[in-house]
C-alpha cells in the first residue's frame, strides 16, 4: 500500500509533476473533474486513516461530470505511445484452472495507447494492459485471490460478478497508487463478467475496462476445445494525434462505431479459430456492453446445448441463435462434424457488421 507523495515519486509508471499536469489538464477538459478529483484525494485520505472501509461503488461522478470526456483523455504519453502500439491477436483460448485451487490474480489498472485495429488506436483504460483483461479459469470452490493496484490517475474498481460480497467493500474504489484486496470462493459455474465499477460505469467499462471469468463446474462438462469472447462496444471520437478517444455522449445515445468480440473488431476474420473436425467446441459468451445485447449464432451449425445459467442446469438443446445480455455469459455447445469455415456472429447485423464476427474453421 502506497499512501505518501514520496512512494508515489518512486513509482515508475507515475511522476507526481506527471500526475499534477495530468490532473489540471483532465480538470480543465472534463466539467466538474476537479472537485471530483478533490473529492476522490479526501475520501481516499479518509479511508487511509480509517482503514479502507469506504466505497463509491455505483455512486459518484454524475453524468453530467463526465458528459466532456473524449479528447483530453489523448494525454501526451498516450499519442507518444500510438505510432508503435502494434495489432494483436486476443488469444481467445481458455486457460486451465489452477491446479491446487487457488487462482492468485494481482492485476494493475493501467491506461495504455491500445491498437483494436489496423487503421484504429484508442486511449484504452485496462486490467493489465489489454481490452479486454486477462481471461481466468476456476472451479466452483475454488478461492480466488485478487488484488488490483490503480497506476492510474483515475480511481478504480473491480467487480467479479463470479462473487457475492458485499460491494461497498470489496468493490470500492482504489485512489491511484494505491492496492486493495479480497478473495472469493465462486459458488456457482458459468461464464461471469469482470469490470470496472466506478461511476460512470458507462464510461469505464466503454473505455475497457472488464474482462471474463469462467468458472467450471466440479464436475467436469463433456471434454472440448474451449474459447472464450467477450464482446464490447467501441464509441469513439476523430483522431487527435493518431489516437481516437472514447466519446461519452456516443455510449450515452448507443450508436457504437464499432463492436468486437476480444477487444479488437473482426479479429477472428482475418486470424481465424481452428478446430478439428470431429471436435466438440465450446464458446463462453461474456457480454461486457456496456449496453447492447449480443445474439450470438454459427453461420451453417447449430449448438448442441447452450447453457443458460449455471452448467449443466439450465441447458436447452437445438438452439441457431441465443442472445446474451450485456453483463451476462453463457456456454455454446457445438459438435464440429463438418468441415469448413463458419462464421460466428451478432446476428444483430447491425452490431455483427461492427466487428463481432469471425470464423471458426473446422479442418
Ligand atoms: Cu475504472
Amino acid at each position: 500500500m502506497m499512501n505518501n507523495s514520496d512512494d508515489l515519486d518512486r513509482l515508475p509508471w507515475l511522476s507526481r509533476r506527471g500526475l499534477l499536469r495530468r490532473g489540471s489538464m483532465l480538470a480543465l477538459a472534463v466539467p466538474g473533474l476537479s472537485l471530483f478529483l478533490a473529492s476522490c484525494d479526501r475520501k481516499s485520505s479518509d479511508k487511509s486513516e480509517k482503514g479502507n472501509n469506504g466505497s463509491d461503488h455505483g455512486s459518484g461522478m454524475s453524468h453530467g461530470d463526465a458528459a466532456g470526456a473524449g479528447a483530453d483523455m489523448v494525454t501526451p504519453q498516450i499519442a507518444a505511445q500510438a505510432p508503435s502500439a502494434k495489432l494483436t491477436r486476443f488469444d481467445p483460448q481458455l486457460p486451465p484452472p489452477p491446479a491446487d485451487g487457488v487462482l492468485n490474480l494481482n492485476w494493475k489498472s493501467t491506461e495504455l495507447a491500445l491498437r483494436i485495429s489496423p487503421n484504429t488506436v484508442v486511449p484504452a483504460w485496462t486490467f493489465e494492459d489489454n481490452i479486454p483483461g486477462p481471461l481466468v479459469h476456476c472451479r466452483v470452490g475454488d478461492t480466488v485471490n485478487f488484488t488490483l493496484t490503480n497506476t492510474t490517475l483515475m480511481p478504480h474498481s473491480m467487480d467479479f460478478h463470479a462473487a457475492r460480497l458485499d460491494p461497498k467493500t470489496a468493490f470500492r474504489s482504489v485512489a491511484m497508487g494505491q492496492s486493495h484486496s479480497y478473495s472469493f470462493k465462486p459458488g456457482r459455474a458459468g461464464a461471469f463478467l469482470y469490470h470496472c465499477g466506478v461511476e460512470p460505469m458507462l464510461l469505464h467499462i466503454g473505455a475497457g475496462m472488464f474482462g471474463a471469468l469462467i468458472v467450471s463446474p466440479k464436475d467436469p462438462l463433456p471434454p472440448a476445445r474451449e474459447f472464450v469472447l467477450v464482446q464490447s462496444e467501441y464509441y469513439l471520437g476523430a483522431a487527435v494525434h493518431g489516437v481516437q478517444p472514447f466519446v461519452f455522449s456516443k455510449m450515452l445515445s448507443v450508436s457504437p462505431d464499432m463492436v468486437a468480440f476480444n477487444g479488437r473488431p473482426d479479429q477472428y476474420s482475418r486470424d481465424p479459430i481452428r478446430v478439428k473436425k470431429g471436435e466438440r467446441v465450446r464458446f463462453w459468451v461474456v457480454n461486457a456492453g456496456p449496453t447492447l445485447p449480443c445474439s450470438f449464432h454459427v453461420v451453417g451449425e447449430q449448438f448442441e446445448t447452450v447453457y443458460l445459467g449455471e452448467p449443466p442446469a439450465s441447458a436447452i438443446h437445438g438452439v441457431q441463435t441465443w442472445a446474451v445480455p450485456a453483463g451476462g455469459g453463457m456456454g455454446f455447445d457445438l459438435m464440429c462434424d463438418n468441415a469448413g469455415e463458419f462464421p460466428f456472429v451478432n446476428h444483430a447485423m447491425g452490431h455483427g457488421q461492427k466487428g463481432a464476427m469471425g470464423l471458426l474453421v473446422v479442418e
